[in-house]
């Protein structure tokens, strides 16, 4: 347009040249009241707590503005290599406190309302989570943008803007039950629409040949019911440099196209209400963690993420590089959370053929240069296979695509191995049967130059196992990378009393080089610090407990170890055997067993998928026996038990620095590597766990004598399966025993007879793929070395400074300078002024 042409013309003058915003407290109240009086029209009798958490949120956001220009101008004018996250989830959390953090206002904006009688924490505390993830898998991609901006990385997170995020779980009678959860309803201050930058995504349709200018045969996708992708942009502060990256999530939205014909035939409300069906797309997050639910509309997600930010890309590409996609390949690099968005391989290879005109071989080469695949889990039933039937209905040329790479890979494979048509079988793209499955991990190796796995040990038993056919052939893709988590978000914003200590003794460098946390290891001989620590624990705990009593209406004192499991509801992660524990302690108790006795406070929150019965009557089970033993005198003042409900990243952010000892009991081999182990562990909880996942590293880092290790070996699980006898272990175990009798005799389902069935025989199976009774002996064993330890303050506090001393291997800053040493090689770039 004309003015658009005129405003572009004009340099650098009145109309961009904008001073830097004030950041002191001052110029923030200002902004503050601003907003308050003048964008949401507010006034002394608006009562609504979330208009003052606006007007902050928008004040600070000015602030990012200007940042967020100045990175995006540098990553051009540099033409840097730029990496994508691509990831069905990404469970941010809150961003106030977080934006405030990382732009170095918290103290003016703490200074700046109490100057207007507010209080800062009562603003952030009423902003929604942001939970477009389930658990660890989209945590760790919204720590890993922190460490990416952090980092000042060229990096961008894709991902889909769902209207509803992960379900609100409440608990009735101990059951949980599901609410959605809109969080957009009061309106999202951090994102940004760009309409300008939507795409047109096809569906369905079929596919015809036809010859180009030049005779060449192409092929054509037509027919499509199309949706269009509207991004909307959220900004990414790093910690104080003044980079600001982008989140990039795509909303579906209906074409404005009509369906002519009944639009005439009078319909015209029916014709406009059919295109509503188009925006279901990213109506709401699938809620199921580490399995998959072969859902056609999860399909359509996965392709419509897949496809829009590729378009994205290439787009980007072509307006600083015209259509030479020469140097594509060396620039850009596509990192896959999972095989979730795996469907990218073929949809990269769609576009720059069908759509760029680039032959086969040119298009396979830019693939394999810049996919990179990350697997998250060894579960077979989370490994992703579509139908070929539904890929030929909803997306057929993608689907031939598949079949010729599958084509010319097996080929490949055949002229390494010939005549091993076992191999073959078991590596074809393509798993034959009655309903024939496009295999997405598979498709993921083969089109990546990387594969990752996310712990020592998970990606050991990646290249042993599952992708071992894939490891023969290709040895130097397969590589590991250890998970990591923000030390912004989970060490100095949750925990400001561990923060200021650690200031104070060690300097605030260690904010972005974790490692320095090192130099606590001495102070752990330090009685006088033990104590500060251990005062700072102790507030931690009693803002947990508070908490607690207000959710739940249990007490915890505060004497008693804060014993805490908290992440989702799953069988291989063994909550069932933490709630064998109480039981044992209860009945320990009952039996006036109770000698030198520790005062213990369990906490165990988490989801279940809503589909996943056996998960939700685990959850009914912790509910009733928490119900029983907090109910009973003999318990006072020893063993508390408390079910959060509605686990979410902003009760971590209390949960994590009042928690004494970290619960990390997964079967060992199933827990591909966990997160939350890993914040706890920076908070100073001392770990009871078995040598799964990160686990294992955990241990390696702090120590074996500041770590509560019990049960079995990945490789004992797998070897007892041919003989396990459960029923033999309950019979000569005399706890497990009475433990079983407790529950098999109905005390913690009175007059509701036979509801934990279920639960019982799960525990008493030979065919039991968890091992919860074999675990069972090491485990209490493991918890009575525990509770003796915290008997001994100075010992225990010993072991907690050496915790967080020795977590800075868990920095997601570590973990995102190995991908970019191992895998993206990107150039850190600052910011213009
Ligand atoms: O990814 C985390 C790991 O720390 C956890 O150990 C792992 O369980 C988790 C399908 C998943 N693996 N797979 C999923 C999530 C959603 C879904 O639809 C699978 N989540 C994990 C980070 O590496």
């Amino acid at each position: 347009s004309p003015l658009n042409d005129r405003i572009k013309s004009r340099p650098n003058d009145k109309f961009f040249d904008l001073p830097p915003l004030p950041l002191d407290a001052e110029g923030l109240a200002k902004d503050f009241r601003h907003y308050y009086a003048y964008t949401f029209g507010r006034d002394r009798d608006s009562l609504s707590v979330y208009y003052p958490y606006k007007a902050l949120a928008t004040a600070v956001r000015d602030r990012l503005m200007e940042r967020w220009k100045r990175t995006r101008r540098a990553y051009d004018e540099t033409d840097c290599k730029r990496t994508y996250y691509l990831s069905l989830e990404f469970l941010m959390g809150r961003t106030l406190s977080n934006a405030m953090l990382n732009l170095g206002i918290e103290d003016a904006a703490t200074q700046g309302l109490y100057d207007l009688g507010i209080d800062l924490e009562e603003i952030t505390s009423n902003e929604p989570d942001a939970g477009l993830g389930n658990g660890g898998l989209g945590r760790l991609a919204a720590c890993f943008l922190d460490s990416c901006a952090t980092l000042q990385l060229p990096v961008r997170g894709y991902g889909l803007r769902y209207e509803y995020g992960m379900f609100r779980q409440l608990i009735e009678n101990g059951e949980q039950m599901e609410e959605p959860d809109h969080w957009l309803r009061n309106g999202n201050p951090w994102e940004l629409e760009r309409p300008k930058f939507t795409q047109r995504i096809p569906f369905g349709g079929y596919t015809e040949t036809y010859h180009d200018h030049a005779g060449r045969p192409k092929t054509r996708w037509v027919g499509t019911h199309d949706v269009l992708a509207v991004p909307y942009d959220i900004p990414i502060p790093g910690y104080r440099n003044d980079t600001v990256n982008t989140l990039r999530l795509w909303k579906a939205a209906a074409t404005d196209e009509f369906n002519l014909g009944e639009f005439n035939a009078g319909s015209y409300p029916e014709s406009v209400a059919q295109k509503n069906a188009a925006e279901h797309i990213t109506m709401v997050l699938y809620p199921n963690d580490a399995s998959e639910n072969g859902k056609e509309l999860r399909l359509r997600q996965q392709f419509f993420l897949a496809s829009a930010s590729i378009k994205d890309v290439l787009r980007d590409w072509i307006r600083l590089h015209g259509a030479d996609f020469s140097r594509f390949g060396e620039r850009n690099c596509f990192q896959l959370n999972d095989t979730h968005p795996a469907v990218s391989v073929a949809e990269l290879m769609r576009q720059l053929m069908d759509e760029h005109g680039l032959e086969w071989d040119a298009a396979w080469a830019i693939t394999r240069q810049t996919m990179a695949y990350t697997n998250h889990t060894l579960l077979p039933e989370a490994l992703e296979r579509w139908p070929v039937r539904l890929f030929r209905q909803l997306l057929p040329r993608i689907l031939e695509i598949i079949f010729e790479i599958n084509a010319r890979f097996l080929a490949e494979v055949a002229t390494r191995w010939p005549g091993d048509t076992n191999r073959q079988r078991r590596m074809s793209l393509i798993e034959e049967g009655d309903d024939p499955q496009v295999r997405m991990a598979w498709l993921a190796i083969v089109g990546s130059f990387s594969v990752n796995g996310v712990a020592a040990l998970h990606s050991e038993l990646l290249i042993d196992g599952l992708f071992r056919d894939f490891h023969d052939l290709w040895p130097n893709k397969f590589n590991n990378k250890t998970n990591g988590v923000t030390p912004r978000r989970w060490l100095a914003m949750c925990n400001p009393g561990l923060r200021d200590l650690l200031d104070e003794t060690i300097g605030t460098d260690w904010v972005k080089d974790l490692s320095q946390l090192e130099r606590l290891v001495p102070f752990a001989e330090d009685a006088a610090f033990r104590d500060r620590w251990h005062a700072i624990k102790q507030d931690n705990k009693r803002r947990l407990a508070e908490q607690i009593s207000q959710i739940c209406q249990v007490e915890f004192p505060l004497d008693a170890i804060f014993d805490v499991q908290v992440k989702r509801i799953h069988e291989y992660k063994r909550q069932l055997l933490n709630i064998l524990h109480v039981i044992h302690l209860y009945n320990r108790i009952k039996h006036g067993d109770t000698a030198n006795w520790t005062p213990r406070a369990v906490l165990i929150g988490g989801k279940a998928a809503p589909g996943y019965v056996m998960a939700k009557q685990i959850i009914r089970l912790i509910n009733k026996v928490a119900q029983v033993v907090n109910a009973d005198p003999a318990t006072e003042g020893l063993l508390r038990v408390a079910f959060v409900p509605d686990y979410r990243v902003s009760l971590m952010e209390v949960i994590a620095p009042g928690t004494d000892l970290s619960e990390q009991i997964s079967t060992a081999g199933k827990e591909a590597s966990g997160t939350g182990n890993m914040k706890f562990m920076m908070n100073g909880a001392v770990t009871i766990g078995t040598l799964d996942g990160a686990n294992i590293e955990i241990r390696e880092q702090v120590g074996e004598d500041h770590f509560f290790l019990f049960g079995l070996t990945a490789a004992g699980v797998e070897s007892l399966r041919q003989h396990y006898d459960p029923n033999s272990l309950i019979a000569n175990d005399p706890a497990l025993r009475e433990v079983m009798n407790l529950l098999e005799s109905g005390h913690f389902n009175q007059f509701e007879g036979g509801i934990f069935d279920q639960v019982i025989f799960s525990i008493r199976n030979p065919h039991d793929p968890w091992m919860t009774a074999a675990d069972f002996r090491g485990y209490i064993e493991a918890q009575e070395r525990a509770a003796a330890a915290y008997r001994d303050r100075h010992h225990w506090l010993r072991m907690s400074v050496l915790n967080t001393a020795r977590s800075g291997h868990f920095s997601s800053d570590r973990t995102i300078s190995e991908y970019n040493r191992d895998i993206w090689r990107l150039t850190p770039t600052k910011p213009q002024d």
